[in-house]
């Protein structure tokens, strides 16, 4: 199962095919009117709920908790919240914000039982996680489209794009794999073992080689097979700051120069269950790059799955994927909704 949308051009593959998830920004206006987008979105929200169960239990549980424990609203109240949020990882800033306006839309609201607090919690954290980014969706339209996927060692970028060609390739779209990690043999064969399983041709160099002609060879082919999307891999090596910016640098110039056409997502890799880390990881790619979007792993693996919020209200970052587990099916789109619901049920 995948989440694309599905092209009208495999109109014919079979029904099994067919079930696939859809997030686009159509399919969201179409949710109401379809039982069968309804029936994916269900099948998303299970997954990503059964993904986040640690973030639930550390943010909803103690949430329920502290409510239980107070009889009024009062600033104690508001600073056992607010430690929560900081502890799942949700960030200083946006913690303050989200308490802030909490407060404001009790009182305007008079509401008196703590009980109600938590609702309104919710929607607090759903507005800010709204009001940073304008949307969560990957953009391949047009085709021809390029995806970039950046970020340090071992967050998962190899298996993210296994498990990405696997999903646009049966919405029906064809893809391309290009080796752009070229620091270690072993990455290149990760990669064209995830081509094998994908069924997705992987253009490579030998090891060692430069990551930018990798780029630019397989761009050629792209070019020359009318493939629709091309995903690329690079090295996660961040030695320094000035390294990584050229070696990045060198590979968007490459791409500017030769795929000018092509539709771009810049996807920063991160694992969740590096806190506070990947906060700082995200700052450092930002500078250097020109970030379109956040993928977010190991989610699975992690109580403070609240730095998805302070990646997308602080950094403005929108998380477009995200990892809650290691299986294909464990690649997930991000959606607010979804996401909200889960670590607040
Ligand atoms: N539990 C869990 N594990 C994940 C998830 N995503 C990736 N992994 C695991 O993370 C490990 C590292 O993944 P890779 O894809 O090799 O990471 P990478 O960023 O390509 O690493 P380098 O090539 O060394 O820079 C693998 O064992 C993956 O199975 C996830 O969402 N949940
Ligand atoms: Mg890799």
């Amino acid at each position: 199962m995948g989440f694309f949308k599905k092209t009208p051009k495999d109109d014919n593959k079979n029904i099994e095919e067919q079930d696939i998830h859809i997030i686009s920004k159509i399919d969201q206006e179409t949710y109401m009117e379809s039982e069968d987008n309804l029936k994916r979105r269900n099948s998303i929200f299970e997954k990503v709920k059964n993904g986040l169960s640690k973030t639930r239990k550390n943010i909803s549980g103690k949430i329920d908790d502290v409510i239980r424990s107070h009889r009024k609203i009062d600033e104690e109240l508001f600073d056992e919240l607010e430690e929560i949020l900081i502890t799942a990882d949700v960030g200083i800033v946006s913690t303050m914000k989200i308490i802030e306006n909490l407060k404001e839309k009790a009182k305007d609201k008079n509401i008196a039982d703590p009980y109600d607090i938590k609702a309104l919690l919710k929607e607090e954290v759903k507005n800010i996680m709204l009001s940073s980014v304008d949307n969560n969706y990957i953009k391949l339209e047009p085709t021809p489209s390029l995806i970039l996927v950046v970020g340090v060692n071992g967050v998962g970028k190899t298996t993210t794009i296994g498990k990405l060609a696997h999903n646009i390739k049966i919405s029906g779209k064809s893809v391309l794999l290009a080796a752009g990690d070229t620091f270690r043999a072993a990455a290149i064969d990760q990669l064209m073992e995830w081509g094998n399983r994908a069924n997705v041709e992987v253009v490579s160099h030998q090891e060692g080689s430069d990551p930018a002609a990798v780029i630019f060879d397989a761009i050629k082919k792209a070019k020359a097979k009318n493939i629709d999307v091309l995903i690329c891999d690079t090295a996660g090596r961040l030695h320094n700051k000035s390294n990584l910016m050229n070696e990045l640098n060198k590979i968007f110039r490459v791409v500017e120069k030769e795929y000018p056409e092509a539709t771009k997502e810049i996807l920063l890799v991160l694992d969740a269950t590096t806190g506070q880390n990947a906060i700082n990881q995200a700052k450092v790619f930002k500078e250097v790059s020109n970030i379109t979007g956040v993928i977010l792993t190991k989610l699975d693996g992690t109580a403070k799955g609240g730095i998805a919020i302070a990646l997308q209200a602080e950094l403005n970052l929108p998380i477009k994927l995200i990892g809650v587990g290691e299986g294909i099916e464990d690649l997930q789109p991000f959606d607010v909704d979804i996401f909200i619901n889960s670590i607040f049920e």
